[in-house]
């Protein structure tokens, strides 16, 4: 099998331990990939290469370095089929949803492509005469991408092209199980004419290279997204180096369904996001919270939908779900369905591995659901990153915003209400970074800043506009054309 190397400087290289790791497929078990395995060396060999290649890019117009963004998205295009598939393989998500992730690279390459053009500064009058002035945005200079294995391919883009367009240069470090689909990015990019140097990809597990990329003086800027204990360490470390980070972590996401909602859409809604992914989204829905008189029939009606989802591999049409990551987090899974057990939480179906036929050889969990939880159980507290559900049941809706709010984390939220006054209520008074009304917790679009509050990040937010406030310094400017000296705050007073 091919050893798939690091990307430094234009060459492929392997890394100057010489070891190598494997990635999986979890929906067989079959070796998808050999990856090399990077210590601090190559963290520093990739630092210097994009520093030598930040002094070029920087000076790249904006407009130009949009034109190679335009090609990267069509570049994509090309190869979306490839790319999904291989996605599939190496984590498991179906061939659908592995389509959805390519295409949100796709739309994001476009999206920052044509702020090439835009990069807006701001003009501003002087308090004197004779004087002008504006502010600009400067690129930071090479930033580190550490990604999640979830979104192979959306993900780094959502980090990359934001990066790229404001001038900036990256180290790429992918997810170990997200590695095979993120050698495959990067050749894409070089396909589409990124300069050598300008994207650097690094392989190894996080543990072994990532302290390295957060205290490494090459790099200026750290992107996280991956667990809250890791990103929490991180994020203490780069504030020791001075550098900036941004952290991109957990979800407990809750649909909220009031009683006059319609339900048929609610269930739908609940389904695609609680299990679409087998569960492994940031934005997956974790909790519903519903009304006590929409209670039974929603229950009802999502226990019928739940036996109707089909396991399996994800390269098949007729799947609905795919495989867990690995075994390590599907016995993660199954320990917080025994939490949840032990809690006192009702499990109405699954809270089990799925081992029949061909799902013996890959990590299948069946779609879980507890009824009868509270809002301080471990289960509707905690992130579980799988396909498990808790339903919560409330009174009133300032008791359903109150318990969708009091977790540690706020990425997205979504309620199901028919009543407008219900909807401008929890508008005003969810605090999530992200909130649908009448839609499920996931499917954000790439031109809306996404992140969300409290422990989910620290203030910054990926795509959108937003994010060139992520990748950019404001430098204000003073140009003076009035050949005296003049002194602000004095001479006009
Ligand atoms: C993630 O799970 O980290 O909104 C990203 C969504 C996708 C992105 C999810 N567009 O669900």
């Amino acid at each position: 099998m091919e050893l798939l190397k690091n990307y430094i400087g234009g060459e492929w290289v392997e890394s100057s331990t010489g070891e190598t790791t494997e990635s999986y497929n979890p929906a067989t078990g079959e070796v998808v990939g050999l990856l090399t395995r990077s210590n601090e060396v190559d963290v520093q060999k990739a630092a210097v290469a994009a520093r030598a290649a930040f002094k070029t890019w920087r000076h790249t117009p904006a407009p130009v370095r949009g034109e190679i963004l335009m090609k990267i998205g069509q570049a994509l295009e090309k190869h979306k089929d490839e790319l999904a598939q291989l996605l599939t393989r190496e984590m498991g998500k179906v061939l659908a949803e592995a389509r959805g992730d390519v295409q949100e690279a796709i739309d994001v390459a476009y999206y920052f492509a044509g702020e090439g053009r835009r990069l807006f500064g701001q003009t501003m009058p002087s308090e004197l005469t004779n004087k002008a002035c504006m502010t600009l945005r400067d690129p930071i200079g090479v930033v580190a991408a550490i990604t999640a294995w979830n979104f192979p391919i959306a993900i780094p883009a959502w980090k990359m092209m934001p990066a790229l367009i404001a001038g900036n240069t990256v180290i790429f470090k992918p997810a170990s199980d997200g590695a095979v689909v993120a050698t495959a990015l990067v050749k894409v990019l070089i396909e589409a004419g990124v300069p050598s140097g300008v994207v650097n990809l690094i392989l190894g597990p996080g543990n072994l290279i990532g302290d390295a990329l957060v205290t490494n003086p090459g790099i200026d800027a750290i992107t996280f997204t991956g667990s809250t204990e890791t990103g929490t360490k991180m994020a203490a470390t780069a504030s020791l180096c001075n550098k900036r980070v941004s952290l991109e972590m957990g979800g407990k996401n809750a649909i909220i369904v009031m009683d006059d909602a319609d339900l048929d859409l609610a269930v739908d809604g609940i389904i695609w996001s609680a299990y679409g992914t087998t569960g492994q989204r940031c934005t997956a829905c974790s909790r519903v919270i519903v009304h006590k008189d929409a209670k039974e029939e929603l229950l009802n009606k999502l226990v019928v939908k739940i036996k109707e989802l089909k396991l399996g591999n994800g390269l098949d049409s007729k799947v609905d779900i795919g495989p867990v990551i690995n075994s390590t987090q599907l016995d993660s899974i199954h320990k917080y369905v025994e939490i949840g057990k032990a809690e006192g939480a009702r499990l109405l179906i699954g809270g089990e591995r799925a081992t029949e036929g061909e799902l013996a050889k890959g990590s299948f969990y069946r779609p879980t659901l507890f009824a009868d939880v509270t809002p301080d159980m471990r289960i509707a507290q905690e992130e579980i990153f799988g396909p498990v559900l808790s339903v919560i049941t409330i009174d009133s809706l300032a008791e359903s915003i109150e318990v969708n709010n009091n977790t540690r984390f706020g990425l997205s939220a979504s309620i199901y209400t028919q009543n407008i006054n219900n909807v401008y209520t929890a508008i005003r008074d969810i605090t999530t970074g992200i909130l649908y009304i009448n839609a499920g917790t996931i499917g954000a679009e790439v031109h809306l800043p996404f992140g969300g509050t409290r422990g989910t990040g620290n203030g910054h937010r990926e795509v959108g506009t937003a994010a060139i406030d992520f990748y950019t310094e404001w430098k204000s400017i003073y140009v003076d054309f009035s050949g005296t000296l003049q002194r602000a705050q004095i001479d006009n007073r």
